[in-house]
């Protein structure tokens, strides 16, 4: 009897391992996780979900090759990078049918100019996000962050870009500088504000800023949305000075063993149903015209999550830097470090 059960026990395994597999790297806090299981449920293919944090993350991991991913989810600046890399495989769309809801203002972008690689999942801005019972000032400039009178209450982002990003346009440069002389002063900017910084972090922000152990943050737009749904002292600003607008898109990185899987997965996340689902339990903007048709009106007017053109007009998309990253590797690790 025993040894029947371990032969069943053991068929029930050998079953399981062999189902289609699937392996999706994602941000942290970026799904509505019931979309993996109905994703299981209806196609049959197992679904290994892994996140990181930050593009820089991302792409190391990806690159040092031991896992190798059929989807990942990088924003522009880095799809640039990894397509001039050759990490990238082209996106066969005859399997994306779905790719039609995509908005035409997400498509053709400079990242990606003939849509061969990425299919676009969310997008947004960098702004402040601070507590209205413990700011009383208007915020409309990234200098509140140097402001000590905030120490110890001033969240930054623990990731380079975005944190270098905002020390640079502080001081009146380009988001995607190569000028090392400019690179330099965004890292003594930060050096200097470090005192004055509770912590890096990335997706702790939320429940940080909700919980109000901070007044200010550098947050992604999404965050902000989902911090002013829980408290309503939370507010979001994008200082005059400008700000920096993403896309993160979805792409199948060369050595996906299941391309075809992929694509499916890719399809399914831009079904309409899945797409809102998405939306409405994560916040993000949505780039899929169907979804967003069907959320609510407090998100949909809320300028956090999709602002005017006007208020889109001062921002800059990051660009992929070359040589020059080893640069900022350098800056950011020299901030943190001290
Ligand atoms: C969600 C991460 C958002 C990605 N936790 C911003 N590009």
């Amino acid at each position: 009897m025993l040894v029947i059960l371990a032969v069943v026990v053991a068929g029930f395994y050998v079953f399981r391992d062999n189902r289609e597999t699937i392996y999706v790297f994602n941000w942290g806090d970026y799904i509505d996780e019931s979309v993996i299981s109905r994703f299981e449920k209806e196609t049959g293919i197992k679904v290994v979900y892994d996140v990181f944090s930050t593009n820089e993350d991302m792409y190391v991991k990806i690159q040092a090759g031991g896992s190798s991913y059929d989807v990942a989810f990088p924003s522009d600046y880095m799809i640039k990078r990894m397509i001039d890399e050759d990490m990238l495989e082209k996106i066969n769309f005859d399997n994306v049918p779905n790719y039609k809801y995509v908005d035409e203002r997400f498509k053709d972008l400079d990242f990606d100019p003939n849509n061969e690689y990425s299919v676009p999942y969310f997008w947004g801005t960098v702004g402040i996000l601070y507590n209205t019972a413990m700011v009383d000032e208007e915020v409309d400039s990234w200098d509140i962050l140097w402001d000590k009178k905030y120490e110890k209450q001033i969240l930054m982002l623990d990731s380079q870009r975005d944190s270098i990003g905002v020390a640079l346009l502080k001081l009146g440069y380009s988001l995607n500088t190569k000028d090392i002389a400019q690179l330099e002063e965004a890292g003594e900017l930060l050096k200097q504000q470090k005192p004055l910084v509770l912590a890096y972090v990335v997706d702790e922000v939320k429940d940080k800023m909700v919980a109000g152990e901070a007044a200010l943050a550098v947050v992604w737009s999404g965050d902000a949305v989902q911090g002013m749904a829980e408290n309503e002292n939370l507010a979001y600003a994008i200082p005059k000075s400008g700000t920096n607008m993403w896309v993160d898109s979805m792409v199948i990185p060369k050595g996906a063993k299941n391309k075809e899987g992929a694509e499916k997965f890719i399809n399914f996340m831009l079904s309409t149903e899945i797409a809102y689902l998405n939306t409405k339990h994560v916040m993000y903007s949505t780039p899929h015209t169907e979804a967003k048709k069907m959320l609510d009106e407090w998100i949909l007017n809320n300028p956090a999550a999709y602002p005017s053109d006007e208020a889109l007009e001062n921002t800059e998309t990051f660009q992929a830097l070359g040589d020059v990253l080893r640069e900022y590797d350098r800056i950011w690790t020299e901030v943190k470090a001290r």
